[in-house]
């Protein structure tokens, strides 16, 4: 009765709309100066940086609640259906300036901060972003929330809040360091933290099989430790749209003190449990594409999924329904394997909780959930050893063990399959100790698998999943990954989403088909400088931040090529440094007359444990070193690598790029999303037919992008064939020539052997092909020298590129993933 006195409509009431979410700019700074007073109690004089940047979050976060909480009502009193995202990662960047652009404030804002002589610049910049992710998979989640909220597709994204995130790097003396990263040191005003919404969750211990005098049979999980999980939430606007969530979850002891141990004298047991508890979030692990199969994985992995089934299972009965609906109201999509425990803990909880028959929850399961896969590196698919999957959560392998016997006896007695057959689909893996493969869990659990890129879905089919493709064909769709244009031009490139909107309007910020407008001006010589100057200038900012971070001067006049992701062998960052130390050597001997001035930028984070990935960062700074400081050969090359490579840092990357480098090896990358980001900016891309690139040369045309190497074909036949990388090594004069100034000692005179280890990969195993890949990068690198020598031509390459990228909004993956998967409308779809 209480609730019902309160007016909804109050919100949007005079009153609170101009004290607290008016977007004037006087209402802002009213808001603003209230905040710094009464929130961060400060008087100007006496405020830091740290104050106003609070104090100013504090204000805008008052708006986007705002939003948030009219898209909740409407949500609720449409009793619509709703998107359940479930990650592990999450890269959202910083929040303050895109939330200012999502709620069009930016300008007033600036202007408010203005007249209290506060530049909002430097306010923006003393965020630190939260690095709750690894790379693509974890940014690719975020630029679905901002799709979801921008369209208006009602949704919750559940993940884990790591008190540390993915570490910070450093680079000493050419090698990757790694550091805690301190995201929550001056807080974290974007979050609210809801006490009150936790879940218990259990680990270990044994099960017990009990059947009443009535017959009924049920089992009882007695676990050997409990903890909570609380919600942390951090609301999520999209772009002059609607609101959305990011429910992240904290581990927490239950009982924060033992009392009995402490009355007996062991103060240390006393905390221990809290300790315990709280290790389970407190850091993300830092490997991408590399399974570890650690157990405090696995127990992050399911305290998540636990909490954000419990919590979807409590929103469903507060609205009045019955469990057996939870499918029409919730479409749950696994972000890859590591929520795949899903399947078995919603079985566990409609079975033995609620008492819902097998048969019934696993209708309802299946119907809940899709599975997106990202990857396809037999490296990357989770398995779990069954001992310890028994330690950690006994009552959820009996449950697999349930659905495998009964998917087996399906394949075997419906199907008609062959043992090989059932071996190689069965859930569990009997070799060794016997282990847990999750991507087939996932599959089983879910009503439609997807790929990230065409190529990718085709090879899951073709090989990673093939039996499951045979099996149930419509089960499997593509979805082709997407990226904001949001994120990564309106916040990332301002003038030229400025000179975008004065050409063709500022529709395309939400329908970037409408980029293809872009065309008509692609060769208007007006347009064409514009356009060059505006890359000039981003250029120019770039450079002066490498100077700043890394004490190198770089001409902003030089082409700037650009590599810059996670450093993985298959992405085959060494690819592009053998083809720096040939240009190099051209020079040294004399040959570099026409030779065009390059800057290879690098960054990107290597996982602490990665030998290669490691060593690789060393290669790029030592030859950094080498060329950076020869005055024969600086002003023609320069050798970059950007250390902390992070969103925030990336958004000052991409403007500034002239060549993209996607260089996989074909069939490797499943889709990639900075090929995307670079490209949206202005960049021309080399690369292979790997991951999204096909399709984005599909839409650019071949004459825009240049392409080399084998394709995902080619790759395997030559694999399957007896591959000699050392016959390349023997016909290839520049290679020959780079591979033997590898291990020369010149890079590392202190240690001559020091690039041994590539070397020797390169030469007499190299899984990822690069000896077979480098002459015919070199071929296309020549292409683009000459395109480059036309600097009109290449920017009406640069727009055409541009104009063509519409395909690859993440607005467009959010639609697809609505039609073919959610079946959910969005609110711009509905009456
Ligand atoms: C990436 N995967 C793909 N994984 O490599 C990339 N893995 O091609 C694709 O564009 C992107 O996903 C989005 O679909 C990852 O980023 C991880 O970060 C990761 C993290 C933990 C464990 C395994």
């Amino acid at each position: 009765k209480e609730r019902k006195a309160i007016n909804f409509d109050l919100l949007t009431s005079k009153t609170i709309k101009s004290k607290r979410i008016g977007l004037s700019k006087n209402d802002i700074k009213d808001s603003f100066l209230e905040n710094l007073f009464f929130h961060i109690g400060r008087v100007p004089k006496g405020a830091t940086i740290m104050d106003y940047y609070q104090a100013l979050a504090y204000t805008v976060r008052d708006r986007v609640f705002k939003e948030f909480v009219t898209t909740v009502k409407r949500i609720s009193d449409e009793d619509l259906r709703v998107v359940a995202y479930l990650s592990a990662e999450y890269l959202p960047g910083p929040h303050l300036a895109n939330n200012l652009l999502s709620l069009g404030i930016t300008e007033q804002t600036a202007a408010a901060m203005a007249e209290l002589g506060i530049d909002m610049e430097e306010l923006i910049l003393q965020e630190e972003e939260p690095g709750l992710g690894n790379g693509g998979l974890g940014r690719l989640a975020s630029c679905y929330l901002d799709s979801m909220a921008t369209i208006g597709i009602p949704s919750i994204a559940y993940g884990i809040r790591y008190e540390f995130g993915i570490f910070e790097q450093h680079i000493k003396n050419g090698l990757q360091e790694e550091y805690t990263d301190k995201w929550l040191q001056y807080g974290n005003p974007w979050e609210v933290v809801r006490s009150e919404i936790g879940y218990n969750i259990m680990f270990g211990g044994s099960t017990k099989h009990v059947t009443d005098s009535n017959g009924n049979f049920t089992v009882n999980w007695i676990p050997d430790s409990k903890l909570r999980g609380t919600a942390y939430d951090t609301p999520i606007l999209g772009y002059k749209g609607y609101g959305s969530i990011l429910r992240l979850w904290r581990a927490e002891a239950i009982d924060t003190f033992d009392f009995s141990a402490y009355n007996k004298g062991d103060y240390y047991k006393a905390v221990q449990e809290k300790i315990l508890s709280e290790n389970i979030t407190k850091v993300l692990y830092p490997n991408d594409e590399q399974e570890t199969g650690k157990e405090l994985r696995l127990k992050q992995q399911y305290f998540f999924v636990s909490c954000s089934l419990q919590d979807l299972i409590r929103l469903h009965l507060l609205q009045g329904r019955i469990l057996d609906t939870l499918h029409e109201k919730f479409a749950i999509q696994l972000n890859d394997t590591h929520p795949a425990i899903a399947v078995a803990e919603l079985m566990r909880l409609l079975v033995d909780d609620y008492q819902i028959d097998w048969d019934k929850s696993w209708n309802i399961t299946q119907r809940c959930f899709g599975y997106t896969n990202h990857t396809l590196l037999p490296e990357a698919l989770e398995k779990w050893s069954i001992p310890l999957f028994r330690r950690v959560l006994p009552r959820h392998l009996e449950i697999i063990y349930e659905i495998n016997h009964r998917f087996v006896q399906e394949l075997k007695y419906q199907h008609g399959c062959s043992d090989e057959q059932l071996s190689r689909m069965a859930l569990i893996d009997h070799s060794g100790e016997g282990s847990i493969r999750m991507a087939h869990l996932a599959t089983v659990g879910s009503h439609k698998v997807n790929g990230v890129s065409a190529l990718h879905s085709e090879l899951l089919k073709k090989h990673v999943l093939y039996d499951f493709a045979q099996l149930w064909p419509d089960k499997f769709c593509n979805v082709t990954n997407g990226i904001s244009p949001r994120r990564f031009i309106a916040l990332s490139n301002p003038l030229l989403t400025g000179l975008i909107t004065e050409t063709i309007g500022s529709g395309w910020l939400t329908d970037l088909k409408e980029l293809s407008k872009l065309e008509n001006m692609a060769e208007d010589p007006t347009f064409q400088n514009k356009w060059m100057a505006i890359k000039q200038t981003n250029k120019a900012s770039l450079s002066d931040h490498i100077k700043l971070e890394t004490g190198i001067s770089v001409d902003p006049s030089m082409m700037f090529d650009v590599h810059v992701k996670r450093i993985h062998e298959y992405k085959r960052q060494h690819l592009n440094v053998l083809n720096i130390l040939h240009l190099y050597l051209q020079i040294k001997k004399g040959n570099n007359k026409d030779m065009i001035p390059m800057a290879f930028i690098f960054a990107g984070k290597a996982a602490p444990g990665y030998f290669m990935a490691k060593l690789i960062i060393k290669l790029i700074t030592a030859v950094g070193d080498l060329i950076n400081q020869d005055t024969e050969v600086n002003d023609k090359l320069k050798v970059i690598f950007l250390p902390d490579f992070s969103v925030k840092k990336a958004q000052h990357i991409y403007p500034a790029a002239d060549l993209s480098e996607q260089i996989s090896m074909a069939g490797k990358e499943a889709s990639g999303t900075g090929n995307m980001k670079l490209s949206l900016n202005g960049a021309l891309t080399i690369g292979t037919l790997d991951g999204a690139n096909v399709e984005m040369m599909e839409e650019i045309g071949m004459d825009n992008f240049f392409l080399f190497g084998l394709n995902a074909e080619e790759v395997q036949h030559k694999k399957q064939g007896n591959y000699k990388p050392g016959d390349h090594y023997v016909h290839n004069l520049h290679l020959r020539e780079v591979m033997d100034f590898l291990i020369s000692g010149a890079l590392s005179p202190e240690n001559p052997k020091l690039f041994q280890p590539i070397y020797e990969q390169l030469l007499y195993d190299d899984p990822y092909m690069i000896m077979a890949d480098f002459e015919s990068y070199l071929i296309s690198r020549a292409k683009v020298y000459e395109e480059w020598g036309n600097q009109s031509n290449w920017t009406k390459k640069s727009i055409i590129n541009v104009a063509r990228m519409g395909k690859f909004s993440s607005d467009r993956s959010i639609q697809d993933y609505s039609s073919l998967i959610w079946k959910i409308d969005s609110f711009q779809n509905r009456p």
